[in-house]
């Protein structure tokens, strides 16, 4: 299949992009390398030395003989190049991760928040608009989030999008299907939610065919393809905007710096390996809906866990202490969650759990390139209201 992976120069992107390379697709990265600008603007790399796209391209195709295309083009900004890039490579599918996609970062000023809400909303919009003028008939996947849910499940668990509800009438009570009602806990979280009602709407009026993952927090940094060549290797935030819970956890273990634990840790959230997160893509892909078909909603994660949790297992792993911080964002101190993934399972997932020796891999893995690691960089400082902005702790 010819296959287009938006955003994938990314952390989740690149690995798709070899994985389905491997598996003899003919890929093509569209990509506007903001990630890439986005670190330049925070002072931040990569904890893993990452090549240029166009080098890491040509890595593989002298690895394997596979060819990946990039295309420099910016989805959200660039409408026309799009609707005629589309029109000249009519991919069959088109797997969009094409969004800013740091809570933290979209948090940070009114600027990011802007920023945010015009990358991702437009970049989804533009890229419906242009299958629809097209008339390509793609199969869009979209990685989405599993906090457009807002964690707390009320007991029940949260099911893969769609909620049965019953609505009392004049003549009896009715039953009706829902998108489940979303509770964003950022901006970022928001725009996610609305690109939701974008996929209902296309589906519906236009007949897309669309998959939505939601997705939960990806840890982890290896996939087997990324494990091929020194300079395939994949991206590795640890900082305070990019940086996610357990691989800055595991980060924060191989420098000796104290495992940040925002408030109680009180806080579950959903995760699921890198390598599962691709593979997932892949199952989805084999799993298209049909034209007329309501937008496809998987819960893509394989685990909960509580933040305190995953820092005492590290810590115990790793003999690292653990701080307690007061909390930069306005969200549950404790929470509990239940999450469906059936449908996953169902085709064929067999979920990689957080073993020792994958935590170890990551830790490993920051060892070797902590030499750069800046320190300064660690904290969490974009907070969500300008109260908890007094109490942030710039330098714990
Ligand atoms: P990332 O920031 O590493 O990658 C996103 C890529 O999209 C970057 O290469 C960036 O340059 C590109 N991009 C952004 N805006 C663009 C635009 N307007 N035009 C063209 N390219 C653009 O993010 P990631 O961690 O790989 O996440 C990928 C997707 O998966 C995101 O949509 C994110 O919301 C979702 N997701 C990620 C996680 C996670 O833990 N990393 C968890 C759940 C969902
Ligand atoms: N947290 C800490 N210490 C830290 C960093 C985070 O205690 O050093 C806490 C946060 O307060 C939060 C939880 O850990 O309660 C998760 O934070 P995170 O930064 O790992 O995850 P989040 O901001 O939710 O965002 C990440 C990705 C995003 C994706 C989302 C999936 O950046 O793209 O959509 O995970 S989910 O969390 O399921 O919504």
């Amino acid at each position: 299949m010819k296959i287009a992976i938006l955003g994938g120069d990314g952390f989740v992107g690149w690995p798709t992009t070899l994985h389905l390379s491997d598996q003899g697709h003919e890929v093509h990265v569209v990509d506007n390398l903001s990630r890439r600008w986005i670190d330049a603007e925070l002072g931040v790399q990569s904890l893993t030395p990452m090549d240029s796209i166009q080098e890491r391209c040509r890595i593989w195709r002298d690895l394997t003989g596979r060819k990946i295309n990039f295309h420099l083009l910016d989805l959200a900004q660039e409408y026309e190049r799009l609707k005629a890039w589309l029109g000249d490579h009519k991919p069959d599918v088109v797997i969009h991760f094409a969004e800013q996609r740091a809570a933290p970062y979209s948090m940070k000023t009114d600027r990011h928040k802007v920023y945010t809400v015009g990358n991702n909303i437009n970049a989804t919009h533009n890229l419906m608009a242009a299958l629809v003028e097209t008339g390509i008939d793609a199969h869009v996947i979209h990685l989405g989030t599993m906090g457009v849910y807002g964690y707390s499940s009320v007991g029940a668990p949260i099911p893969e999008g769609y909620l049965d509800v019953q609505i009392d009438t004049p003549t009896g009570p009715k039953e009706q299907e829902i998108l489940y009602p979303t509770r964003p806990g950022s901006v970022y979280h928001m725009t996610k939610s609305m690109d939701q009602i974008l996929f209902q709407f296309y589906a519906q009026n236009d007949g897309l065919r669309i998959t939505d993952l939601h997705q939960g927090i990806v840890w982890g940094t290896h996939t087997a393809q990324t494990r091929m060549h020194d300079q395939l290797i994949n991206r590795f935030d640890y900082d305070g905007d990019y940086g996610t819970v357990l691989n800055r956890f595991l980060i924060q273990a191989a420098i000796g710096y104290p495992l940040t634990v925002h408030g109680t840790g009180g806080q579950t959230r959903a995760f699921i390996h890198i390598q599962d997160s691709v593979r997932c893509i892949e199952l989805a892909m084999g799993d298209a809906p049909k034209a007329g078909d309501r937008v496809r909603i998987f819960n893509q994660m394989t685990e909960t866990h509580r933040v305190r949790d995953l820092a005492a297992l590290i810590a115990q792993q790793t003999g690292a202490q653990v701080m307690n911080l007061p909390n930069p964002r306005k969200e549950a101190a404790e929470n509990d969650l239940i999450v469906k993934n059936e449908q996953f399972l169902a085709l064929g997932l067999n979920p990689t759990t957080l073993a020792e020796g994958l935590l170890a891999e990551v830790v490993d893995v920051a060892r070797k390139y902590a030499h750069r690691i800046d320190r300064s960089r660690v904290p969490a400082v974009s907070a969500w209201t300008r109260d908890l902005a007094d109490k942030v702790e710039r330098d714990p």
